[in-house]
């Protein structure tokens, strides 16, 4: 595959302060330091690095209440994020958006969203836009295998067929909706067969491999972009934790939480994959993971830290103005 040592680099740095990052957020809120309630997207970093990498600040991205992992990849501040779920006013949203609306329009993170499947109509929107600006930018979403049995996910991707705007539906199968396993909320065999009935192409990816998520998420992003209308991306994944902080979890089978962490893990696959190559070593990889938990300490410091909003500060933002994006 066409990576540069830099962009190789760079993508398992992503994955791995994203990993960090939830590892942290889950021992903070375990510790009651953070309050409100989070869904933790450790074990699909993949995912979001490996559609992000084909992004700039000027493509769109709308993501889900799993959203930390996206935000990151596409380029939010670290700090600002650990503020954010904190409460503190010094977030990327000021204390008001918490875990599940992250938000960072100059990124052209258009925010993580609490409602199933609400974020594939904005992606629409932002891809007609795209359109009609003939701006060259597309716009992704991210959604759970929970989100295609919803109405606004079958409309959404029609709309999008019709219009024929450069939109691209990323579909994260980690084979449970809360603790529903697939298999019996979803009535056919075949999501990606049943995707594709809409007209757009869809390709298919392991959500624990970074080069395979980045080689789908690639054809997917450029058939939009070069003007042929949606596409999308079907991922297979496993989340590590449960599906919110102090999810019991009695649905899995025994060692499955095992069996993923040791067989379906990114940054273990990534190693074993750039391994002996000759582009990039081990010992650099370590360095790179110095450095993330180094940054996410100073974030967690930071965020512990940080102002507090004020109770004037609770009527401020309602309303905003959200410019071009
Ligand atoms: C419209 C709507 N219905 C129900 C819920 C409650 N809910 C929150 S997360 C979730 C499961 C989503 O599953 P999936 O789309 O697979 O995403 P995952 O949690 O696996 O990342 C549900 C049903 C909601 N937030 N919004
Ligand atoms: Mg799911």
């Amino acid at each position: 595959m066409n990576l540069s040592r830099d962009q190789l680099l760079r993508a398992y740095r992503q994955m791995k302060t994203i990993r960090e990052f939830e590892e942290r957020a889950h021992a903070e809120i375990m510790n009651g330091q953070i309050a409100g309630f989070t869904h933790l997207y450790t074990g699909q970093e993949a995912n979001a690095v490996g559609v992000c990498e084909h992004l700039d600040h000027q493509d769109t991205i709308i993501s889900t209440h799993r959203g930390h992992g996206h935000c990151i990849a596409k380029g939010a501040d670290v700090i600002g994020m650990m503020k954010e779920l904190w409460g503190s006013a010094e977030g990327l949203c000021k204390g008001k958006g918490g875990s599940m609306h992250v938000a960072d329009i100059e990124k052209g993170i258009l925010g993580a969203n609490g409602i199933v499947a609400g974020g594939p109509p904005i992606s629409v929107g932002s891809a007609l836009a795209a359109k009609i600006r003939k701006n060259g930018r597309v716009a992704v979403s991210f959604s759970g295998d929970g989100s295609v049995n919803q109405g606004t996910c079958f409309e959404a991707m029609n709309l999008a067929v019709v219009l024929k705007v450069p939109a691209v539906f990323v579909i994260e199968n980690n084979y449970y909706s809360e603790h529903t396993n697939i298999s019996y909320a979803v009535g056919c065999d075949d999501l990606k067969a049943r995707t594709e009935g809409f007209g757009f192409p869809v390709f298919v990816a392991d959500g624990a491999d970074f080069f395979s998520v980045y080689d789908a998420a690639g054809k997917a992003i450029e058939h939009a972009r070069s003007g042929n209308g949606p596409a999308g991306v079907f991922a297979e994944t496993g989340r590590f934790h449960g599906h919110f902080v102090g999810d019991p979890q009695y649905y899995r089978a025994d060692g499955e939480l095992d069996d993923l962490r040791e067989n379906s893990c990114c940054l273990k696959n990534f190693r074993a994959r750039v391994d002996g190559g000759g582009v990039v070593s081990a010992e650099e990889l370590d360095a790179i993971d110095a450095e993330v938990m180094a940054l996410i300490d100073e974030a967690v410091s930071a965020a512990r830290a940080a102002a507090r909003p004020t109770a004037e500060q609770v009527t401020e933002d309602v309303y905003i103005q959200y410019g071009s994006a």
